[in-house]
């Protein structure tokens, strides 16, 4: 027998399980079956993995939630565990792609299995609260594989022929370069909400910040085409040490998917290759470009916490928002992001474009930005997943804000996303801050 109370959890539980789940299916259902197996770089994985894994850390939660849950398989776990000693020696990432069992339509398979399992597993146990946080966790879990699995795609597909589709992006009428002025003083940081947030998105705590400027937008293509035209990826001066050791051993000229054709710079994405978009925010750029960028333009990148402050602080309210727009989700049809994908894909300005009262825009929703912040947990933190978030604590940099392939369920301002300093494969972008 379920009581009432029990039903008022499990209900809304089995809805965005569902809603989660459909969204993956979503976006590879234009696929072919050839697509699902090919891994084209060591840092992607191919289809089929994204979806199985994201399958198996359901199990591998249920198995900390029930100490009886016997796993699926021996041999699935051992291929879809990305990263995790506690559940056995996983897999060299690098060979995702090079192994043909399971199957493509046994990972389909094992993908409709679990979904019985979960589902089965919400209607019958009792679900203590962090039951329900680490099963709400593996949504967000599956919400970061669509966007990975976009990333991958666009790897994927951008490689290969496509007819050149028509641009839909809006463009951003970003007339004046402007920044605006944010107070320092003592700033609370981290979430505050009362839906789902990540361990290490906790616990509030104080910083202090000096006064700074922050740009009212991201930096654009036509503004990072300058720096580019000024010998900014020939000049040393601009660059961190390890940056420009990747500058020489890649031999960067521009982001990542750019190419000269007939002397014009073009970009590869899910609308085929077409002309750089001078108002698009910059994509595809390492921290270490960011940073140089900055260099050249005699700024910086912001700090996390200048980042959150300028998107979620209300200054006259005295308060913090968990999105720049306030505290309302994003709404469906403002951010359809399956539509993005299908037809013309990838549209910037997906999220609402949501003025933050500091007078930021396009904070939420169009590239992730680059901060200068190092990767690490905020002084009191508690893992609330072991190895999930926690051992990355190292080399890595946060970027904040959120990409135009983020799903809405699990956008909000305080999310604090994290990757190496010369990776480039995801929707990055940056907007530069002064000190004052
Ligand atoms: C936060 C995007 C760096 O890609 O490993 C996926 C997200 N964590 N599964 C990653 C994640 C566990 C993570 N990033
Ligand atoms: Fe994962």
């Amino acid at each position: 027998m379920t009581s009432n109370a029990e039903l008022e959890v499990k209900k809304p539980l089995l809805e965005q399980f569902r809603e989660t789940r459909s969204r993956t299916l979503e976006l590879v259902k234009t696929l072919e079956k050839d697509d699902f197996v090919v891994q084209t770089a060591v840092f992607m994985s191919p289809p089929k993995w994204h979806i199985g894994h994201v399958s198996w850390i359901y199990e591998a939660i249920m198995s900390k939630l029930d100490k009886n849950y016997e796993f699926y398989s021996k041999e699935f776990s051992e291929y879809l565990n990305s990263y995790y000693q506690q559940f056995g020696v996983p897999q060299d990432k690098g060979l995702r792609g090079v192994i043909s069992r399971p199957t493509v339509d046994q990972i389909f398979e094992y993908f409709n299995t679990i979904n019985q399992r979960v589902e089965k597993f919400i209607e019958t146990q009792s679900l203590s609260d962090d039951a329900v946080r680490l099963i709400t966790m593996g949504f967000h879990h599956e919400c970061q594989h669509q966007e990975l699995l976009v990333y991958d795609l666009q790897h994927l597909l951008a490689e290969q022929y496509r007819p050149v589709r028509k641009n839909k992006i809006k463009s951003q009428n970003r007339v004046e370069k402007k920044s605006v002025q944010i107070k320092g003083g003592l700033y609370t940081m981290g979430f505050n909400g009362k839906e789902f947030c990540y361990d290490i998105e906790l616990p509030e705590h104080k910083v202090y910040l000096n006064d700074y400027k922050i740009d009212v937008f991201p930096v654009t293509n036509e503004e990072y085409l300058e720096f580019i035209e000024d010998g900014g990826y020939e000049t040393y001066k601009y660059w961190l040490s390890d940056g420009w050791e990747k500058v020489k051993e890649n031999n960067w000229k521009a982001p990542m998917y750019w190419g000269k054709i007939d002397g014009k710079w073009h970009t590869r994405d899910f609308l085929g290759i077409r002309e750089i978009n001078p108002n698009e925010p910059v994509c595809h750029v390492s921290f270490y470009e960011a940073d140089a960028y900055c260099k050249w333009a005699g700024k910086r990148l912001p700090t996390e916490a200048e980042w959150e402050k300028a998107a979620c602080w209300n200054e006259d309210k005295q308060e913090k928002t968990v999105f720049p727009w306030g505290n309302d989700q994003p709404s469906e049809d403002k951010c359809n992001i399956l539509e993005s994908y299908h037809w013309g894909c990838a549209e910037m300005g997906a999220y609402p474009n949501g003025v933050s009262s500091s007078g930021c825009q396009h904070m939420i929703g169009d590239v992730w930005e680059w901060t200068s912040s190092e990767f690490a947990g905020y002084p009191g933190f508690k893992t609330g997943f072991d190895e999930y978030n926690d051992k990355w604590f190292t080399n890595q940099k946060v970027l904040r804000g959120g990409s135009f392939g983020t799903p809405r369920m699990s956008i909000r301002g305080s999310y604090r996303n994290f990757f190496r300093l010369d990776e480039r494969w995801l929707f990055s972008g940056f907007r530069c801050a002064e000190d004052i």
